[in-house]
């Protein structure tokens, strides 16, 4: 499939983050790392996201130096058996794709770097995240961390200044580029969910609709799933992130499906529950409560909007709506999180749930999920729906329209 990135856009950006940040002191960001998936085997490789924004390359442990005028990548040195092993990496193709001045090798980017660095007194870079996030349970990609560690190597007392906050606010606002790779990532999503439904009476095992995702995305051009996709059948829908995706259809009433494709490094986020027999009564209510809490949403996104005080007013509507399906009946946080127990919109781009600052008034160019959703535990029903929509200058567009609800 054909890029919309040419080096334009890369360039752009550190340009971008030059001005906001100031030319004066140097900025060194690291890409992410290769990682132990078992023995000596990696998982596949995933750029760390605002490297790839700032340079378009896919090379692990690469470092992005810009100092005064000048702008390089160091990349590290390929052993002889690497190169057979992994393929070679090719100057000329990076040089082309990043529009970066140079490429330099481990050996001479540091030494270079090392002089630089040991006559500063402070450095702009990425701050690594913790390396193990509690809240969700797994360990952070060490790149950034290890590169922060060589800094503080070369020069104890150099001052770390943390540029994320620059590179989020520029990613947040989705530039033409992007916005088409997101429509195109959102289609073969939208097309996929689409062709299961249709053929929702064929499916044995929540795998075998897994298996039909990773081959339609790889099919039309994706380069596969933007995160690990959920396919939930009946009660399994109730666990908000299931995704062991191993259980039989036999027996469900329905699969709550919540998938997306990565086009170049861009996620589309999408979801829906899809019957696999004739929708009785109770589960109707709740389908169409759920559509009704994304029609409200909907009429609220607009320029200056505050996500909390959207996020606070559909759990309001939300709380009728529980009400009026006899699961509660008072109107409370804890009452209406019982039953829908996550946000309803995030941002999406190069992450699924995209870098974002959340007490920024919406604005036009951003992208965001609305994905409310119903979770009845004693009952065994799981309902969520969840389409990708622009912010506009006087509302929104529906990027999902095609998505088969
Ligand atoms: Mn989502």
């Amino acid at each position: 499939m054909k890029s919309e990135f040419t080096s334009e856009f890369f360039r752009g950006n550190r340009m971008r983050l030059r001005t906001l940040y100031g030319r004066a002191t140097p900025i060194v960001v690291g890409a992410s790392g290769l990682l132990q998936r078992n023995g000596d085997n990696t998982y596949p490789f995933r750029q760390d996201s605002s490297f790839w924004y700032l340079t378009g390359i896919n090379v692990a442990g690469a470092v992005l130096v810009m100092d005064k005028d000048t702008e390089y990548i160091i990349v590290p040195d390929q052993q002889a058996h690497q190169t057979i092993f992994d393929g070679p990496i090719l100057e000329e193709v990076l040089l082309g794709r990043s529009g970066v001045d140079a490429i330099v090798g481990e050996q001479e980017g540091w030494r270079q770097l090392n002089k630089r660095l040991k006559r500063i007194k402070r450095v702009a870079t990425l701050i690594p995240p913790e390396p193990y996030l509690d809240f969700y349970g797994f360990y952070t990609n060490p790149g950034r961390a290890v590169l922060q560690e060589k800094i503080k190597t070369i020069n104890a007392q150099i001052e770390l200044h943390d540029l994320r906050g620059h590179v989020t606010a520029m990613r947040m606002v989705k530039q033409p580029q992007e916005l088409a790779t997101i429509k195109t990532a959102i289609k073969i999503t939208t097309d996929t969910l689409g062709y299961i439904k249709t053929h929702l009476r064929d499916y044995k095992s929540e795998y075998e609709i897994e298996a039909d995702l990773i081959q339609a995305y790889l099919r039309k051009g994706a380069k596969g799933h933007a995160f690990h996709p959920i396919v939930a059948a009946g009660k399994n829908a109730c666990t908000i992130h299931y995704n062991i995706n191993n259980d039989s259809l036999s027996g469900a009433r329905f699969v709550l499906l919540d998938t997306g494709a990565e086009v170049d490094e861009y996620a589309a986020d999408l979801g829906s529950t899809y019957w696999l027999t004739e929708r009785n009564k109770r589960e109707t209510a709740v389908y169409e409560a759920v559509i009704a809490v994304q029609g409200f949403a909907y009429s609220l996104l607009k320029p200056g909007v505050l996500i909390k005080e959207y996020e606070t007013q559909i759990e309001h509507y939300m709380g009728e709506k529980l009400c009026e399906l006899g699961l509660i009946t008072e109107i409370e946080r804890e009452t209406v999180r019982k039953y829908f127990p996550h946000a309803t919109s995030h941002h999406v781009g190069l992450d699924a749930h995209d870098a974002a600052d959340y007490q920024r008034p919406l604005e036009p160019g951003m992208v965001l999920a609305v994905e409310p959703g119903i979770y009845i535990p004693e009952e065994s029903i799981g309902v969520r729906i969840e389409n990708n929509v622009l912010i506009t200058r006087e509302g929104i567009e529906i990027l999902s329209q095609d998505l088969v609800q």
